[in-house]
């Protein structure tokens, strides 16, 4: 029997940002050019009423056969719940999982009410699949996939080789529909794109390393330029974890774009020590429409860095932030808050940003992800560690420097004192005027 797919996202906290769902888009090309059907049920862009009996609804009206649901570890308490409810409701209906969480820690989903879960690297197992309707003896050849044999045990599948490219665009056609739902605070609509898999470094505390089973990988630069210039935005968002990691790739990048007259606008991620290292291409850098980058500064005292592991220092970061504002890019930083925090290291990182003239800024309380060694090192100091509470906003460890109250009330500060400022920048439209690419 031909399947037919539904691929969930659920909702999220979209004050800071509201993006495409590049992964399940991707799906969605798979399925297509596997001549089957499908839809994204993007639950973040539609009303907060009546999830639940959307959710069936959809299932009914499209006779979907196969649902699919895409996990972070913030989101998992909340899929982990509509799926129980679905197989309840629907017992017929196949359910898989897979996203972030489940590539990194898939044994905990091979759950009662989950029939695949999916953690491969690329998609090509994926795409055998669907082909196959989810056979079981296709089911067997596939790599990255877990699933029940004829006698109901679970069969788990050993990851595949690392990849360098999906081998299909992803499918934009739910974002194309709904674009006006997409925004990224005070700067407007920005498309997603990838064009590398994991990071060189090794930063204990970070879960998008392990992706790729570690392998850092680049797409062909052909295969990038085709996709930027036949996409319907002048807004790109390069989710890679750190753009700027080969210089010489860089560079061929912005000159290609260059040579074809691409004026778009580029938001990306890069390390501090990438800036610097590519600080002598910077205007280059800049004529191509690369304009805003995030940058993983982290903390602004280097003993916490090399906590981190980070390869990284002050100096390093201060330079990395000279450089974006000497060339008029846009730098987005990045801050973690460590659990050893004093008053003085909450002041210290507002100072730093008031010195520096950083304008968009992001603070997270260090997450202990299940599957970093950060989590290793710390199981027995973990404090209430529960799914729900991996966004960011949540204490998971407790602060051995001040009480927790205090602790919580200072995070909060942070954000208190430092996003009325983009909150102005987007109501004066600052982005637009001062880093869009206009050329
Ligand atoms: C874009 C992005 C966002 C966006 C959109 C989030 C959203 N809910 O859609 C914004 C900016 C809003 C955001 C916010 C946050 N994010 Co975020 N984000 C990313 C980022 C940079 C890219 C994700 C992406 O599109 N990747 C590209 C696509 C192609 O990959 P993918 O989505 O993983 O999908 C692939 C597979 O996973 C699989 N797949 C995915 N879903 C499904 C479903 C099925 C059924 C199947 C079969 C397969 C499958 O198929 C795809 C192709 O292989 C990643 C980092 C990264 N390197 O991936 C972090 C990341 C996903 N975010 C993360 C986190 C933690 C957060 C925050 C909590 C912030 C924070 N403090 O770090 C918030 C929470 C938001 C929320 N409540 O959901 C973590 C998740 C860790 C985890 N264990 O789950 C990541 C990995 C970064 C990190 N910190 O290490 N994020
Ligand atoms: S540089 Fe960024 S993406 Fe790379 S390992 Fe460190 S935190 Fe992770």
């Amino acid at each position: 029997m031909k399947q037919k797919y539904m691929f969930v996202r659920v909702h999220y906290d979209k004050r800071v940002a509201s993006l495409e769902p590049l992964g399940l888009e991707y799906l969605m090309a798979c399925v297509k050019a596997e001549d089957r059907e499908g839809f994204i049920y993007d639950e973040s862009i539609e009303s907060p009423i009546g999830r639940y009996s959307r959710l069936l609804k959809k299932i009914d009206n499209n006779g979907v056969t196969v649902a699919g649901f895409s996990v972070m570890s913030n989101t998992a308490w909340y899929v982990l719940k509509l799926i129980k409810f679905l197989r309840k409701k629907r017992p017929d209906v196949k359910i898989m999982v897979g996203g972030p969480e489940v590539v990194i820690n898939h044994e905990d989903f091979l759950l009662d009410e989950v029939d695949y879960v999916s953690y491969d690297n690329g998609l090509d197992s994926f795409r055998l699949a669907v082909r196959n309707d989810m056979e079981i003896e296709t089911l067997k050849k596939c790599s990255g996939i877990s699933f029940r044999d004829e006698n109901g045990n679970w069969v788990q599948n050993l990851k595949g080789e690392p990849v360098s490219d999906y081998g299909i665009l992803p499918d934009r056609s739910h974002f194309y529909d709904n674009r006006d739902k997409f925004k990224v605070l005070a700067k407007g609509c920005f498309s997603m794109m990838k064009t590398a898999f994991s990071c060189p470094q090794n930063c204990k505390f970070c879960i998008s390393r392990q992706f790729n089973s570690c392998a850092y990988r680049v797409r062909e630069l052909d295969d990038v330029i085709n996709e930027i210039v036949n996409l319907d935005n002048d807004k790109i968002f390069i989710i890679d974890d750190d753009f700027l990691v080969n210089k010489d790739r860089v560079k061929e990048f912005c000159e290609r774009l260059l040579a074809l007259g691409c004026h778009k606008t580029f938001m990306i991620f890069s390390r501090a020590d990438s800036i610097v290292n590519c600080e002598d291409i910077m205007p280059l850098i800049y004529k191509a429409g690369i304009r805003d980058m995030l940058v993983g500064l982290e903390a602004v005292e280097d003993s916490t860095l090399e906590k981190y592991n980070k390869n990284s220092s002050v100096v390093i970061n201060k330079n990395a932030v000279r450089i974006l504002r000497e060339h008029n890019m846009l730098c987005v930083g990045l801050f973690v808050i460590n659990y050893d925090f004093k008053h003085k290291d909450f002041m210290n990182i507002n100072k730093f940003i008031r010195d520096e003239g950083l304008i968009w800024v992001l603070f997270s309380i260090l997450i202990p992800f299940k599957g970093t060694s950060v989590y290793e090192e710390n199981k027995d100091r973990l404090y209430n560690y529960t799914y729900r509470r991996t966004g960011g906003t949540s204490v998971l460890m407790k602060p051995s420097s001040m009480p927790m109250l205090l602790f919580k009330l200072e995070f909060h500060f942070l954000y208190y004192v430092n996003y009325p400022r983009i909150y102005w920048a987007g109501i004066t439209h600052m982005f637009n005027r001062k880093y869009r690419n206009n050329q």
